[in-house]
């Protein structure tokens, strides 16, 4: 692979046409300069899986691989005229919405996706950073309860998340399990909802996908050994990238994980903080398992 990029064929070149084989995604979501999170693991994600992503940002943040020190939110208007702009210019088949940073930019969001009631939402539903410092407050989920959740397609939620969006008085003794939270996010408007385990105590981790019935699938596997930072934006984009696609949401749902186990299970610690998954596993070229004749020496094509 490397060779070939580093030695092309000039015969090879292609016509240019106009067609669109990659589908166009909108992001909308805060950028992680230490690469883990955030918007660098949507568009990682989104175009190691053939989408085109439309990265709209939605805040900045100072962060490493460890600790989240700051973050400064976007005014909303900014927020809508990167979107609006690029959206005049081309189709989307789907929007990915993460951080949001603000109740000015939930409204200004959700005014944004309402003219695109065919265009299939995921909404991550962002509350904290990787190390657990808070990014949202109560009045940023009571916006996110109220004015985005009607419009959402799935919503990706880790059982966290879950409970804090389902539960309005967090200080009284209303203790629902992960079935019961489900029920009540379904009831504030959302069409699935994918409750990621990873964050619990269990062996397994498990994620359950709910829809209008209740309980659509069930998927566990065992819990990987290490501390991972933006797992949970590859989990939402890589849905996201699948539904873009046109893939139904069960089998999406199926692949998404499938394809996030293995950037986590290939996953790589650039820095001192969390283990960092790699979205491009795929397209590495080193000698390893997959790849036993480059180890013998052999001559690449
Ligand atoms: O993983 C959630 C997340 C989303 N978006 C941004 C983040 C993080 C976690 O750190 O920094 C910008």
């Amino acid at each position: 692979m490397k060779e070939k990029i580093l030695n092309p064929d000039h015969s090879e070149v292609k016509a240019l046409t106009n067609e669109r084989p990659y589908p166009a995604v909108l992001v909308l979501a805060g950028n992680d300069p230490s690469g883990g999170a955030g918007l660098s693991a949507d568009l990682l994600t989104l175009a190691s899986l053939g989408c085109h992503p439309l990265p709209v940002v939605t805040a900045i943040t100072v962060q490493d691989s460890a600790t989240l020190d700051d973050f400064l939110v976007m005014e909303p208007d900014w927020v809508v005229d990167q979107a609006r702009m690029v959206l005049e210019d081309m189709p989307v088949e789907a929007f990915k919405v993460g951080m949001i940073g603000s109740v000015e930019n939930v409204a200004a969001i959700t005014e944004l996706v309402s003219d695109y009631p065919d265009v299939p939402l995921v909404l991550d539903p962002v509350l904290a950073s990787g190390s657990g410092s808070p990014m949202a407050d109560d009045d940023l989920v009571a916006a996110m309860r109220d004015m985005l959740l009607p419009q959402v397609s799935v919503l990706t939620p880790n059982s966290l998340e879950a409970r804090r969006l389902a539960v309005n008085d967090p200080d009284g003794d209303d203790d629902p399990d992960l079935d019961e939270c489900a029920r009540r996010l379904l009831a504030l408007g959302p069409a699935y909802v994918l409750i990621t385990g990873t964050h619990e105590g269990s062996a397994d981790v498990v994620n359950v996908l709910y829809g209008p019935e209740g309980r659509i699938r069930e998927d566990r596997w065992p819990r990987l050994p290490g501390s991972y930072h933006g797992s949970g934006c590859t989990l939402a984009s890589a849905l996201t990238a699948f539904l873009a696609q046109g893939v139904e949401i069960g089998e999406a749902v199926r692949e998404a994980q499938a394809y996030t186990y293995q950037t986590l299970a290939h996953a790589f610690r650039p820095g001192m903080g969390q283990f960092i998954p790699d979205r491009l596993f795929w397209s590495r070229d080193e000698a390893g398992p997959e790849n036993p004749e480059e180890d013998a020496g052999a001559e690449p094509e």
